[in-house]
């Protein structure tokens, strides 16, 4: 019989000693209807619990696990980097041979600075880019989340939207005052910012791939519209890659797509699961980075030595051949799968996927392509299925708007297994 004494134990504390009880939102669960689930370790696709429970993990920790829990190559990697010191405030040859990785591989990257975090690299992206045009506003997307500085916090996806916030109090108006958010994969509506607009903003930042309102795909061609309009009001494009970066390929969406942004945030998969930003483009641009340039930004635990051990040796690993084809069959056997189960049982869901990345939106048939859209899911009927799952052993993202993941470490047995789990949930949705 499943039961979570233990982390509901841990949770009681923890919510004295932690706002909420946990150190980011979506991670309490609330938007799910249950209180979260504390793990102890983690071994390829599986999460373990204090409580002696296990999980095949689709959060993947919001991305980064793209190889599984303990790959032994980045535990040797990390081990090793360990024994020689964790921080010394100076260049190490990882940040060289990481960033070397990277250049080669993302197409928009001629030059590339580390940092500690999604967010951090976002923000800097933007003070970059308004550096090097002049210019104060920026423009992005309904329900994209390009983590939590204050220009961000406009209509952002993730956990925003799942608490269903606005904004957030502590962000000046002033500062929110040049930030223009429009729906995504609206041509009409992008035209008339840039119409109107075009002249004052900096930058354009998107999800080439939204994946904070759960996975979102861009029309065909818009991404080419978004790029060649950018380019002709010499307004800088900004792909925040942080989810789909070295996700949807070594290249990232910006290669699966085949537009290329002038600046590219990176972060998750870089850092094999620890923690880990970086942002990077044209030599031009990057060069108005202190101290070759003026625009600055700094960091102590920058280039940090274990970061990089974790990130190399992940990206030597998904630069074996054959690994983005093998995640993303496995993906379309999951999605397909989801999908032909939920119809035999009358539920109404849409599994949007790309590459190794995928939502199952609840309630809907017809394609999410805007925050809009997506909003209208189910939330309800999500947290059921979140529930069910969880107790049949399948570790999900407790909020609707976000994606579900797999790793190199997901085997057949273990989407045979999920599917098996998916259909008694869809039994029980049906039946309740
Ligand atoms: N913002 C993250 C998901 N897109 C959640 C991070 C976390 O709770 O760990």
């Amino acid at each position: 019989m499943y039961h979570n004494t233990l982390s509901k134990k841990f949770f009681q504390r923890a919510k004295d000693l932690i706002p909420g009880g946990v150190n980011s939102p979506v991670r309490a669960c609330q938007s799910v209807g249950c209180d979260p689930i504390f793990i102890e370790k983690g071994d390829q696709c599986y999460l373990y619990d204090p409580d002696g429970n296990s999980y095949i993990d689709y959060v993947c920790s919001w991305g980064p696990m793209i190889l599984g829990h303990c790959h032994p190559h980045v535990v040797s990697a990390v081990s090793e980097a360990l024994g020689q010191g964790t921080s010394f405030g100076a260049p190490t040859w990882r940040e060289v041979t990481l960033a070397q990785k990277i250049v080669e591989h993302v197409p928009s990257i001629e030059k590339i600075r580390l940092v500690n975090s999604g967010t951090e690299a976002t923000m800097s992206a933007i003070r970059l880019a308004r550096g090097f045009t002049g210019r104060k506003k920026i423009l992005k997307f309904d329900g994209c989340y390009h983590g939590h500085a204050d220009s961000f916090l406009v209509k952002a996806g993730s956990g925003v939207a799942t608490l269903g916030i606005p904004g957030s109090p502590g962000v000046p108006e002033e500062i929110v005052a040049n930030t223009i958010s429009i729906p995504f994969n609206d041509r009409d509506a992008f035209t008339e910012a840039i119409d109107k607009e075009g002249r004052e903003l900096a930058a354009v930042i998107m999800e080439p791939v939204p994946a904070n309102m759960g996975v979102i795909l861009p029309d065909e061609g818009y991404l080419e519209f978004v790029r060649e309009k950018t380019k002709q009001e010499d307004i800088l494009l900004i792909f925040d890659e942080v989810i789909t970066g070295f996700r949807l390929g070594l290249g990232g969406a910006q290669e699966f797509f085949g537009v290329t942004p002038d600046l590219t945030c990176l972060g998750k998969i870089i850092g094999g699961g620890l923690p880990v930003g970086a942002y990077g483009g044209r030599k031009d641009i990057m060069d108005q980075i202190a101290p070759a340039g003026p625009v600055y930004q700094a960091g102590t635990l920058s280039g940090n030595p274990l970061a990089t051990a974790a990130g190399i040796a992940t990206l030597e690993v998904l630069e074996r051949p054959g690994t983005y084809e093998s995640l993303g069959e496995k993906m379309d056997y999951l999605a397909n799968g989801l999908s032909e189960i939920a119809s035999k049982h009358g539920i109404s869901c849409i599994n949007q996927r790309v590459g190794s990345m995928m939502t199952t939106f609840f309630g809907r048939k017809a394609p999410v392509r805007n925050f809009q859209d997506a909003m209208q899911a189910d939330t309800e009927m999500y947290g059921r299925f979140f529930r069910k799952m969880l107790k049949e052993g399948v570790w999900l993202a407790p909020s609707q708007f976000e994606a579900a993941f797999i790793s190199l470490a997901h085997d057949w047995e273990t989407l045979e297994f999920t599917l098996g789990a998916a259909e008694s949930a869809f039994i029980h949705l049906a039946n309740s």
